[in-house]
């Protein structure tokens, strides 16, 4: 039994090895034809690339062939081989070939089906506006930018250590109240700013003068929402601090700003005032823009129209804030955005500011 086996076993395996080598061959010539012929009746990209894939992919008929060459001598595997990459090189230029004259053929079907319609109205674009209140705003920006002022801006939620206590404004200050501050925490230590004051707060304890900026924002107070408050307006408030600022500093600077805004001609009126964080404190007051001064429903039959509150920067604040009072002054004011813009726009119900209808924006 182990003598018939040793002697057929060289015969079986070279008998079998050349079965195998002509069943390869055969087999990559078939596939040859095969791949041709599908690729004949191909008629879109998905399915020349899914003919690819079952021909030359990774687990395609070719490289299933290829896989079976461990089993051949050394002098056949290279026969296979190169026929093997010759079919396939073959395969890949039909496929190539196959590939372009779709393109081309897809591009002139395209051509032909397609009409352009140059008489068609072009679609309208509606490119969006400044509201008003950022009108107002870039205007007062660029004003004080010129004047060499910074931006400065800050948190909305803020501490009452910055918007009231630095402040100067007392424990028993009516501005504290529940009823008037929009309290984040129980123990009041939080709150929706009140003005953007704390904003220039924070600028003074990180650097020392000079200080010359503005910071405009939101804020909030629980009025009564009627045509003339919102639980939400704009201020823009503005600090210098430097040796030796003055009252007098104060007023060519706000006078400066009115006649850019509102013309060279426009007189203003600084009456006395109390503020917790300035002293002396002021409000100031500009010639009715709508009556010229004369008198009218605007102006309340006054001839002016009350346009910003300001002061000299109370020792105590800037101490609090970390800058010596015996060294540096300044003066501060804070400037209500929404009424200057109904002023600027004459609009008569501030309530249109606030509901973003575009009737009314679109005006501007
Ligand atoms: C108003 C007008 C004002 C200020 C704001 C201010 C800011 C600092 C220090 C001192 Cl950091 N003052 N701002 C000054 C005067 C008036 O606003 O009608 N407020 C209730």
């Amino acid at each position: 039994m182990i003598i018939f086996q040793l002697a057929l076993l060289p015969w079986d395996r070279g008998l079998f090895l050349l079965i195998e080598v002509v069943g390869m061959k055969e087999k990559l010539k078939q596939l040859k034809e095969e791949a041709l012929q599908a690729l004949s009746a191909v008629e879109t990209a998905s399915e020349l690339e899914a003919l690819r894939v079952k021909f030359l992919g990774k687990k395609g008929e070719i490289t299933a062939i290829l896989k079976q060459m461990g089993s051949l001598s050394a002098e056949e595997r290279p026969v296979i081989g190169q026929l093997a990459n010759e079919i396939r090189a073959g395969i890949e230029d039909a496929v190539g070939q196959k590939s372009e004259a779709l393109a081309s053929e897809g591009l002139s079907k395209q051509l032909t089906s397609e009409v352009l319609d140059v008489t068609i109205p072009g679609k309208e674009y509606t490119i969006g506006r400044r509201h008003p209140i950022t009108i107002v705003l870039d205007e007062v920006k660029e004003i004080f930018i010129g004047m060499g002022f910074d931006i400065a801006e800050g948190p909305e939620v803020e501490l009452s250590l910055y918007d009231f206590d630095r402040l100067n404004i007392p424990a028993t200050h009516p501005a504290r109240e529940w009823t008037d501050t929009f309290y984040i925490k129980e123990d009041e230590s939080v709150h929706l700013r009140c003005q953007t004051s704390p904003v220039q707060v924070r600028v003074m304890e990180n650097k020392q003068p000079p200080i010359r900026i503005i910071s405009p924002g939101r804020v909030y107070r629980k009025d009564e929402v009627d045509s003339t408050h919102s639980p939400m307006f704009h201020q823009i408030e503005g600090l210098v601090v430097d040796k030796g600022v003055t009252m007098a500093d104060l007023k060519g600077t706000l006078n400066l700003v009115v006649s850019k805004l509102y013309g060279e001609d426009c007189k203003t009126r600084f009456r006395p005032h109390h503020f917790p964080f300035t002293e002396p404190s002021c409000e100031v007051d500009v010639q009715c823009v709508v009556c010229g001064g004369a008198g009218c429903k605007t102006c309340k039959q006054s001839g002016w129209l009350e346009l910003l509150g300001a002061g000299v920067v109370h020792p105590k604040v800037l101490a609090g804030c970390g800058i010596d009072p015996e060294v540096y002054s300044g003066f501060a004011f804070g400037i209500g955005l929404d009424r200057m813009t109904m002023l600027r726009f004459g609009i008569d119900d501030l309530r249109l500011l606030f509901e973003n209808d575009l009737r009314f924006l679109n005006q501007f």
